[in-house]
C-alpha cells in the first residue's frame, strides 16, 4: 500500500483528490498471452494474483466486459464463513478463512476483514437437528463452531426479539466467531493492484465474444477489442459463465438467477455481528458506516437483469422486522440485484472441461464472495499444473455424472 507522510496526507487532503497514483495500468491487449482469465471480478483477480505470485506465471491477462469488480463482488454482502457441512466444502471454505486471516497483510491492502461472528438462527426443532449436525461436522474438521441456546444470542444480540412472541421463535443458533465481514470493492482493489504490480494486465472494457477452439483445444478468445491468443483460459464469470459456456460449445449445470440485497440510512453502532436465518429469510449486519446491510434468498426465476422483484424485499424485510422490531421505522437508502450462478448441489464447479485447456471456476451461487482467496489459490494451481487441484477436485462437473454431488443447500446461508 502506498504510504504518506503527514505532510504527504495533507497534501492530497487539500488537493482535492487530485493526482492520486492509478493503482493499476490501463494495458493494450496484447496479442498472446500464457493465460487468460474472463472475469475480473475477486475470483479471477485472485486467480491471477496467485498464478503471478505462487507460480511465476506473470504474461496473464484478466479480461473484464465492464470494470473490475463491478459484478456481483460489488453486489454482495460480505458475509465470510466457513461453517459447511461435507468434509469437501468445509475444506475448501475453511482453506480460504485462513487466507483470509493474512490477506490484508499478504497483498498489502486492507480488506478490512472483520471477524465479528455469525450466527445462523433455528426456529423449528429440524431447524435445530440440522444446525447441531453441522456444527458437529465442522468441530469434526477443526473449524470453530457451536450451538447458542437463546439465551446466549440475546447476550450477543440484546436488540433481538428471542421471546416465544414471533411468528417462529428463535429456538437456537450456530455461532462461528472466527466468520465475519470483508470490505468488497477492497478486495477487489487490492487483489487487482497487487496482480498488477507482478506484471498481469487487466484488460476492462473488454469482453469475451467467444473462444478460439481448434482440434478439441482452446487456443484463445475473441473479444470486442480483437483476439487474444491463450495457451490456457480460465473462465471466473459467475452469473454468465452459463453464457460462455454456450459459447465454448458445451452446457454446464447452472441457473442463473437474481439475487437481491439493500441497505438502510446509517445509524448509530447497534448490531456487531452478522445474524442470519434461512427459515424466515432475512439477514443482517451493521456496516462501519452505519448502515444495515440485509438481504435474502434468491428470486425464483432465471433472468440476467441486476434488479430482482419488490415481493422479495418486502418478505425479507417482513422477517427483519419480526426479529429485530427496533428497526421497523428505519428507511432504506439502495436495492440492488447480482446475478448468481447455483448448481443443483448448491456446490461451486472448479474443473477442467470438454476443451482441453479451458477451465471453469463458478457455480457459487448465493455464497461465494467468502471463498474469493481460497477459489482463486486452488483455480491458480489448476491453471498452472494442467491439473485439478487436491480440494477442487470434489466440484469437478463430473459430478453430474457420477451423482457424487456435494448437497449443500442446508448451509448456503439463504434459500435457492
Ligand atoms: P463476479 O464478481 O460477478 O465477477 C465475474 C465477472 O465476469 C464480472 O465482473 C463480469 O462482468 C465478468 N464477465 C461476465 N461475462 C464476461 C464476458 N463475456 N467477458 C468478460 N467478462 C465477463 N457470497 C458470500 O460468500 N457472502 C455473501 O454475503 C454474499 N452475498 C451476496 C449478496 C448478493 C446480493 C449477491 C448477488 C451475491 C452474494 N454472494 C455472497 C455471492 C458472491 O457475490 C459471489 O459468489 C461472488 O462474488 C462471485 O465472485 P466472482 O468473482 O466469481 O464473480
Ligand atoms: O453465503 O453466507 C452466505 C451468504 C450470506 C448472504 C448471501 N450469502
Amino acid at each position: 500500500m502506498q504510504r504518506y507522510s503527514g505532510f504527504g496526507l495533507a497534501k492530497h487532503a487539500l488537493s482535492h483528490h487530485e493526482n492520486w497514483e492509478r493503482q493499476w495500468r490501463n494495458p493494450t491487449p496484447r496479442k498472446q498471452y500464457d493465460a487468460i482469465i474472463v472475469g475480473g471480478g475477486g475470483h479471477g483477480l485472485a486467480t491471477a494474483y496467485y498464478l503471478a505470485k505462487e507460480h511465476g506465471i506473470t504474461n496473464v491477462a484478466v479480461v473484464e466486459k465492464g470494470w473490475l469488480g463491478g459484478g456481483n463482488t460489488a453486489r454482495n454482502t460480505t458475509i465470510v464463513r466457513s461453517n459447511y457441512l461435507w468434509d469437501e466444502s468445509a475444506a475448501l471454505y475453511e482453506h480460504a478463512m485462513k487466507l483470509w486471516e493474512g490477506l490484508s497483510q499478504d497483498i498489502n491492502y486492507n480488506v478490512m476483514f472483520s471477524q465479528r461472528g455469525v450466527m445462523n438462527l433455528g426456529h423449528t426443532l429440524q431447524d435445530m437437528r440440522d444446525i447441531q449436525r453441522r456444527v458437529n461436522a465442522n468441530r469434526l474438521n477443526g473449524i470453530d463452531s457451536e450451538v447458542i441456546t437463546p439465551e446466549q444470542i440475546q447476550q450477543i444480540v440484546p436488540i433481538m426479539d428471542c421471546s416465544r412472541n414471533t411468528r417462529y421463535p428463535v429456538l437456537g443458533a450456530s455461532w462461528q466467531p472466527r466468520a465475519g465481514v470483508a470490505r468488497h470493492d477492497a478486495v477487489a482493489w487490492g487483489y487487482a493492484r497487487a496482480a498488477d504490480a507482478l506484471g498481469v494486465d487487466l484488460l476492462q472494457n473488454t469482453e469475451v465474444t467467444g473462444f478460439k477452439i481448434r482440434d478439441g483445444r482452446v487456443h484463445g478468445v475473441h473479444t470486442n477489442r480483437g483476439d487474444i491468443e491463450a495457451k490456457t483460459v480460465g473462465c471466473v464469470a459467475a452469473g454468465n459463465s452459463g453464457v460462455l459456456a454456450k459459447m465454448a460449445g458445451f452446457r454446464l449445470p447452472l441457473e442463473s438467477h437474481p439475487l437481491q440485497a439493500l441497505v438502510s440510512e446509517p445509524l448509530k453502532p447497534v448490531l456487531d455481528t452478522v445474524v442470519m436465518s434461512n427459515h424466515v429469510h432475512g439477514y443482517i449486519s451493521q456496516t462501519d458506516k452505519g448502515d444495515l446491510v440485509i438481504g435474502a434468498g434468491i428470486d425464483g426465476y432465471n433472468g440476467y437483469g441486476q434488479r430482482g422483484s419488490y415481493p422479495t424485499v418486502e418478505h425479507t424485510l417482513q422477517a427483519i422486522v419480526e426479529l429485530f422490531p427496533i428497526f421497523s421505522r428505519v428507511r432504506m437508502n439502495r436495492q440492488w440485484g447480482g446475478i448468481v450462478d447455483t448448481c443443483p448441489d448448491a456446490c461451486p464447479i472448479l474443473s477442467k472441461t470438454p476443451v482441453k485447456e479451458l477451465f471453469f471456476n463458478c457455480g457459487w451461487g448465493t455464497g461465494g464472495f467468502k471463498a474469493t482467496p481460497g477459489s482463486g489459490h486452488v483455480f491458480a494451481w489448476t491453471l498452472a499444473k494442467g491439473q485439478t487441484h487436491p480440494l477442487a477436485a470434489p466440484f469437478s462437473i463430473d459430478r453430474f455424472h457420477t451423482g457424487a454431488l456435494v448437497d449443500e443447500h442446508g448451509a448456503a446461508g439463504v434459500a435457492h
